[in-house]
Formats: structure tokens, sequence, C-alpha cells
């Protein structure tokens, strides 16, 4: 077992197998099972490649033979960083095998992300693309090696410049220790409300409950054909039931290097796509899209949408535009995931965000107080169960917040449960904007901020906005003569920082407003904002 990794107290691990959550399986042994039952099958297809199940467990078996001989030994953390390429599933499952743990990074990531990543995890290896959207992640590894000791290995999936090919690693393969059940399997990232990102330690008897579980609610089986648009590495499409429910159910994987219509179209008519997953912006554009597309969207049986909250106006327009049902999915990547079921009501589907996987997933809606609000009201959703973890890694301190004595996890969400269960998602707590599905820790960004020296001090709130939900802005007040907002955009690029959480908007101000208590009242700032939005949109 690795330190630093929180786990389920044994009388709960015990019930959990007992109920038959926790099987005893392994990822690397699932493949192994599915190639033997299904190995002419196709269960991976990347543009104009198709792997079937035998030639993708040949792959993890050479692969993790290749990555033993560079030294990558169980239970070392390993940074991967892939955009949906099937390369991306050969390494995880040579990781899986190998005991090795990846550690998902987002294709979006820069090096402020990426170098923590890799020095909090103390990783051996980093797994990245040449080029991708434009950008070469050669170079940022370049920069991230120079200053991590620990990691002594760069792979490249294409031209490997400096570094060494993933194709140039796979070896005969060698016997391997097999890894346990109960073990950390990878690493997933929390969108988080503090100034750093937390790692979530998932283990395969977790995990793999998890999207099995997911892929009965949503009626997968060997012929379905799953469009991961989304980042393959994000929990959503990687387990909700994703990619990784999808070819436990024998199904067939078909990876979108990006969600736009005019990839994904094409993609579902040849390939007969029968279900995909998207945040609410997308799903938006896909609406928008739809009816004049020349391509045959009729195979479409799902569309998932989660992340963030779809409006049910939106919701409302799937089925008659798309000719598919309609999933809304809330989940979260500390564990807890609910579904819209596929027979429910429209009544349901279209206005909340459904209920958990499992019958031992606990929930509590509680006041600011931790006492459970009355039936119906609105309160910040705690959670315990057989695939939510119990704390974050290494994070000793945050984990004694973000999770109660008795091992619920505080998701910062504000919810109302119907009379049925179902949840209600309607609004949060937690100090985060979710642009479209993107999570920002105000935080982080403020931090950087801080260290600019013509800001004095900064507040980033969201700000409401059509398309995506939500926006970023940030009120900063100045020292001397306010910078420009393109000054403070480039000053946060050259931090590394991920595109995705650079302020969308720099508001400057001579002083916050506070609350009673003289903290300053985000809840006032993003009515500000709100306001002078509203008013600039009636004078246009
Ligand atoms: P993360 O912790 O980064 O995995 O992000 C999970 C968070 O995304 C949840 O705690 C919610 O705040 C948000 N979220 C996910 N799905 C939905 C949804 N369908 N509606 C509203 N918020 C959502
Ligand atoms: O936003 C999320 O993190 C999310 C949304 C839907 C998630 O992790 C999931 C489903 O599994």
């Amino acid at each position: 077992m690795l330190l630093g990794c929180p786990s389920w107290p044994e009388e709960f691990a015990a019930c959990y197998r007992q109920a038959g959550y926790w099987r005893g399986e392994t990822f690397g042994a699932m493949l192994r099972e599915r190639a033997i039952t299904h190995g002419n099958e196709i269960a991976i297809v990347c543009g104009e490649r198709r792997w079937s199940y035998h030639e993708l467990d040949a792959r993890a078996d050479s692969l993790a033979a290749g990555l033993l001989h560079c030294g990558v030994k169980p239970m070392d953390r390993v940074v991967v960083q892939l955009p949906n390429t099937a390369e991306f599933f050969a390494v995880c499952f040579a990781l899986f095998r190998l005991g090795a743990l990846p550690v998902f990074a987002l294709p979006a990531h820069r090096s402020l992300e990426i170098s923590y990543f890799c020095e909090f995890a103390e990783a051996v290896a980093y797994i990245i693309p040449d080029r991708f959207a434009g950008f070469d992640y050669r170079n940022l590894a370049e920069q991230i090696q120079a200053k991590t000791p620990s990691l002594r290995h760069v792979s490249v999936v294409g031209d490997p410049g400096a570094f060494t090919a993933l194709d140039a690693l796979y070896a005969d393969p060698v016997d391997l220790p097999k890894p346990h059940p109960s073990d950390v399997a990878f690493f997933q990232l929390s969108g988080g409300s503090t100034g750093v990102p937390k790692l979530i330690p998932r283990t395969h008897d977790d995990y793999i409950y998890s999207l099995r579980a997911s892929a009965e609610i949503c009626g997968l089986d060997a012929q379905s054909v799953y469009l991961c648009a989304l980042p393959a590495a994000h929990n959503f499409p990687l387990s909700s039931p994703g990619t990784l429910g999808t070819l436990y159910a024998g199904g067939r994987v078909v990876l979108a290097p990006y969600p736009s219509p005019d990839v994904a179209f094409p993609l579902i008519e040849r390939e007969q796509v029968t279900m995909t997953a998207l945040a609410p912006p997308l799903a938006m554009i896909w609406l928008e899209a739809a009816p004049s597309s020349r391509y045959d969207l009729s195979s479409l049986r799902v569309l998932q949408v989660g992340g963030a909250k779809f409006s049910a106006e939106a919701a409302q327009r799937v089925g008659p535009i798309l000719g598919c049902k309609l999933q809304q999915v809330y989940g979260m990547a500390e564990g807890l995931v609910n579904y819209t079921r596929l027979d429910d009501p429209d009544e349901i589907v279209l206005h909340t965000q459904g209920r958990p996987i499992s019958p031992d997933d606990e929930i509590r809606v509680v006041d600011d107080a931790g006492c459970a609000v009355e039936p119906g009201q609105t309160g910040q959703l705690l959670t315990r169960g057989p695939y939510t973890i119990r704390g974050y890694y290494k994070a000793e301190e945050h984990n004694a917040q973000a999770f109660t004595a008795d091992g619920f996890y505080c998701t910062g969400d504000l919810v109302r449960l119907t009379p049925e269960g179902y949840v209600i998602v309607e609004g949060r707590i937690k100090d985060q904007i979710n642009r479209g599905g993107d999570k920002v820790a105000a935080e982080e960004v403020e931090n950087l901020l801080l260290a600019h020296p013509a800001v004095h001090d900064v507040a980033v709130v969201s700000m409401p906005d059509q398309f995506l939900g939500e926006r970023t802005c940030a009120f900063v007040i100045s020292r001397g003569t306010p910078p420009k907002a393109a000054e403070l955009n480039a000053f946060l690029r050259e931090r590394g920082l991920a595109i995705y959480k650079i302020p969308d908007r720099f508001e400057f101000i001579d002083a916050f407003p506070q609350t009673g208590v003289g903290k300053v009242s985000k809840q006032a700032l993003r009515e500000t904002i709100a306001q002078r939005l509203q008013s600039t949109a009636n004078v246009s």
C-alpha cells in the first residue's frame, strides 16, 4: 500500500466486499479476460487505426515490460498527459499491469500544473504527445525535467525529439508481480478550491465497481460504441461509464481528437456510435450544429451531459434535435456519481441531475453548522460510499476539513433532494469557478496574481455567462497605476498556468466589499460584476 493514501476502515471494506461491490478485480486482469472472450473484437478506434482487444492486451504487456526496463517500478508515479489517442490506453493498461500509478493530467495543463504534479507525486516518468492543439509538449517536458530531480524518463507519442519514442519501448513481455485489488491504481485530479490541485487516489476495487455499475445503468454491452469526445483522462469520460466502462462491457471505444461537430459527427456516422458524453457548452454547440449537418447521427442512443449544470431549456432540445435520450450526470473525481436513468420520465431527466449509482452511496444534505436540513431544503452535499475516497493523497491538513470525522466527503456543492432521492444541484459554497465543466480554484489564481508587483490584492469570482454558464473575473486592487489586463494575462501565461484558468476579465477596484466579520465578500463582488455585465448588455 502506498503511504499517504487514506483508505476505508476495515469494517466498511468488509461490507463493500460482502455486498459484491468490490470483487477483487484489477484493471490488468480485466483486460486479459476481455482479450480471452472478445479477442478479435475491436476495442479502440483512433483515426484509421483499429486495435482489437487482443492487440490492446498484447501492447499493454509489451509496454509494461518496456517501462520496467526504463526503471519504472510498481507503485512509482507516472504523469500521463496524452490527448485522445489509442496510446493513452496502451499506456494506462501497461502501467496498471506493472502496478505503477498514472497521474492523469489534462492536455490543457501547462508547466505550473505539470511541475507541481511531478514534484508532489515524485514522478519518475512523464508521458506526452509530441504536439497537440498547436502546443509542443517536448518543450514543456524539457523545462519540467530540468527542475524535477525524480523525473528520470520522458516518453513521447510521435516524434520524440531529444526524448524516447513510446514506440521504442515495446519489449518482450516479462512476468510481473500482480497488483492487489485494494491497491491504488492511479490518481485523478481534483478541480479543487485551494491553492494547489489535489491528487485523488483511486483503487482497482472501487473504480472498477463504479464503472461496472455505471455500464449497467447505461445499458452498455458488447454492441455499444462509445465516442470519447471529452479529454480521455477526465473522470467523466474515463469512468461514467466512459471508455473504461465500455471496455469492461466488451464494447468499442472511438476516440475523437476534438469534440467539435466537424470532427465528432462524421465519426458518429462512420462508426455507428451509440453513446457519448459532453459538458453543457459542447452539448449546446452540437444542438446548434445538428439540424444542418449532413451526417447521419441516428445511431446515437444516449447523450450524457455533465460536469456543470445543464439548463432545462437546453435539456429539452436534446431528444427532438439529436433523436436520442438525454442522461444527466452529476459526478466528481473524488467518487460519487449520479445519473438520471434511461427509463426515467422527462420531468426527472430534464430537471434533476440524477441519483447515485449505489444503494450504499450515503448522502447527507447539511446546513452551515453541519446539521441535516429539512427534507427538500437546500444544503451542502456530504457523501460516503463504496467508490468515494476517504482522503486526498498526502494532504492530512486539508483532509481534516474536506472530510468529516466519520469519513463523509464535503463536496462544497449546494443541492436539494427530491422525494424520490434525485439530486438537484443549486449552487456551490466552495471557492471555485465552474467554467462550462472546467473547474478553476479561485485561490490558485489569486496566489499567482499576488506575485505581480502592481497587484496589491485580488479576489477571483465567477461571472454569469450565457455560453459557459460561468466565466472568471479577477477583481484587483492595484499598487499605483492599474496594470493593463493584457499584462496580467501575459504574466499568468508566463507562469505556466493552464489557459482555461486565466481570468476572462479583470476589474480594478479601490477596496473590496466586506462581510460582517471583515472578510472579502465574494458574493458582493459576484453581484457587482453581474450587474455591470447586465447594464452593458442593456446598452448594446
Ligand atoms: P471535480 O471535483 O473536479 O471532479 O468536479 C466535480 C464538481 O463538478 C462537482 O462537485 C460539481 O461542483 C460539478 N459538477 C459535476 N457535474 C455537475 C452537474 N451535472 N451539474 C452541476 N455541477 C456539476
Ligand atoms: O465534473 C466531474 O468531475 C464529473 C462529471 C460527471 C465527473 O467526475 C463524473 C461525471 O464522473
